[in-house]
């Protein structure tokens, strides 16, 4: 009896892959390079589902259905690299290598092209929603041809979140869209954290509000329009008292965020795409100036207020402010893989992908519905801003929004994330930008040219000279 799909690497997310093939009946070979680790699988799992346990990659390669199916769960990097040397030195023509780590979505292209010479399909594929996810139904982003996608798809589909009765799994595009989208994810998840952190820590020092208060908040907050999985376990660590000292969790935590690159992945990306995604690069800059102890010991000599702010509306303030940055950190987020869409001609259909983040994925919410919504009205939308139900809602939110960055502003509390959203839509929406005067400064030093709002055609005005404009 042949394995429908084969899983490699078998730590945590490998592991509960498998054990989510298993329980919707799929036939699962199981192998991990340490052999000890497989044995303890079969012994942990076996009577979960038909497994088939394999010690070489020779053996798990040979008891793979055709055309074969494995996917790989190992570390990414060379690892992965290793992983699939192996896998294609026995695979044959026809044959699929999944790789479901978090590679970066350029070395999926390399893997890709090199793969596809020798007729093996490659599908780099995102999966969102960590161990639990992986194990009761985690969002998929698989990319490769459409060719593979035709045979490994229905699996993948069976073990996705479901919302609706829709599968959390789509075919994103060819060669690296999947791991592009997943990264953008994930991108999107950093700009939402900062948000929600950005709130906490406002109302805390502004009202001063307690953990427990604003955990309160939060879990209030989770049944309107802010609906989602982050909200809802901000509302839990908020409310979550140390065992050790009888404090709020949150204040025995030392304030350093740590991060493992996707996010810094996604902003370098969009450097180079050209795409303003201030929402994610403010987050990845937010947790890198926490993890500056020896500057912040340094600049607690600098001074600045410190005081409390407004009263009991200021809470629902802020609740608008999140919700209107949280829109602009997803347009911008949505912008960055409608850019690389067009770069690499992967025709990515972005209502798609709010469509499989509603469940299985960690930035899970209620609101990805209107993001689907928009797109299905237009899918050639300029921006999600102009969606006639977020302009509403921006409209709706933008005098809490204003007087929260002012607030801030005022009493000293760092809102990076509020502060730039609203700056990029003011700035996206302004009639002249400064950008005229960037372009004057631009041909007087460097005679880089500009061109005229009434005539078409590139100018330079001779600027050392008798200052008179010519054709350039
Ligand atoms: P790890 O990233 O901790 O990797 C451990 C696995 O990689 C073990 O099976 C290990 O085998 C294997 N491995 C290594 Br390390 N080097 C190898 C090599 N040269 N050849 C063969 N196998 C090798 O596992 P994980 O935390 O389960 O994550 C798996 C993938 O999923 C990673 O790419 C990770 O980034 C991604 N991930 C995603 C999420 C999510 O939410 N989507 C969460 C966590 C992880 P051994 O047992 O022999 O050492």
């Amino acid at each position: 009896n042949k394995a429908d799909i084969g899983v490699t690497g078998l730590a945590v997310m490998g592991r509960n892959l498998a054990r989510n093939f298993a329980h919707h009946g799929h036939v699962v070979a199981v192998h991990n390079r340490t052999e000890s680790r497989t044995t303890r699988f079969m012994e942990e799992h076996k009577d979960e589902g038909a497994f088939v346990p394999a010690g070489t990659i020779e053996e798990f390669v040979a008891a793979l259905e055709r055309p074969r199916k494995a996917i790989i769960m190992v570390k990414a990097g060379a690892p992965t690299d290793a992983v699939i040397e192996e896998l294609a030195a026995v695979m044959e023509p026809g044959d699929m290598i999944i790789d479901g780590g978090n590679a970066h979505y350029l070395d999926t292209r390399r893997r890709e092209a090199a793969l596809r010479e020798r007729g093996i399909h490659f599908v780099g594929t995102g999966i969102s929603g960590g161990e639990e996810g992986a194990l009761n139904g985690p969002s998929i982003m698989p990319g490769g041809d459409p060719e593979a996608y035709a045979t490994l798809g229905p699996l993948l589909e069976d073990i996705a979140a479901k919302v609706d009765g829709v599968s959390c799994c789509v075919h994103i595009g060819p060669d690296g869209a999947g791991h592009f989208v997943k990264m953008v994810h994930n991108g999107i998840e950093y700009a939402d954290m900062q948000l929600i952190a950005e709130s906490y820590d406002l109302l805390r020092q502004a009202l001063g509000l307690n953990p427990k208060e604003l955990s309160d908040v939060f879990r209030e907050w989770n049944r309107g329009d802010l609906e989602s999985y982050l909200i809802e376990i901000t509302a839990e660590v908020l409310g979550h008292v140390d065992a050790a000292t009888g404090k709020p969790f949150v204040d025995v935590v030392v304030d350093q965020a740590e991060q493992k690159g996707t996010g810094r992945w996604t902003v370098q990306s969009a450097l180079d795409l050209g795409v303003p995604v201030t929402g994610i690069a403010e987050a990845v800059f937010a947790r890198a100036l926490s993890g500056h102890p020896e500057q912040r010991a340094a600049a607690r000599s600098l001074t600045g207020p410190s005081g409390t702010a407004g009263d009991s509306g200021l809470v629902e303030d802020v609740r608008r402010a999140l919700y209107a940055s949280k829109v602009v950190a997803y347009a911008q987020g949505f912008d960055q893989m409608a850019a690389a869409s067009a770069e690499y001609g992967w025709n990515l259909r972005l209502g798609d992908m709010a469509t499989i983040w509603r469940g299985g994925c960690i930035i899970r919410a209620r609101f990805l519905d209107r993001i689907r919504a928009a797109y299905d009205a237009d899918p050639n939308l300029p921006t999600l801003l102009v969606d006639p139900t977020f302009a509403q809602a921006l409209d709706e939110a933008q005098e809490s929004w204003r007087r929260v960055v002012a607030t801030a502003a005022t009493i000293g509390v760092p809102t990076p994330g509020f502060s730039s959203a609203l700056a990029y839509y003011d700035g996206l929406r302004r009639d002249r930008l400064p950008a005229a005067l960037l372009q004057g400064l631009r041909d007087f030093f460097g005679a880089h040219t500009y061109r005229r709002t009434d005539r078409e055609g590139v100018f330079h005005t001779d600027w050392s000279a008798d200052r008179a404009e010519r054709s350039a």
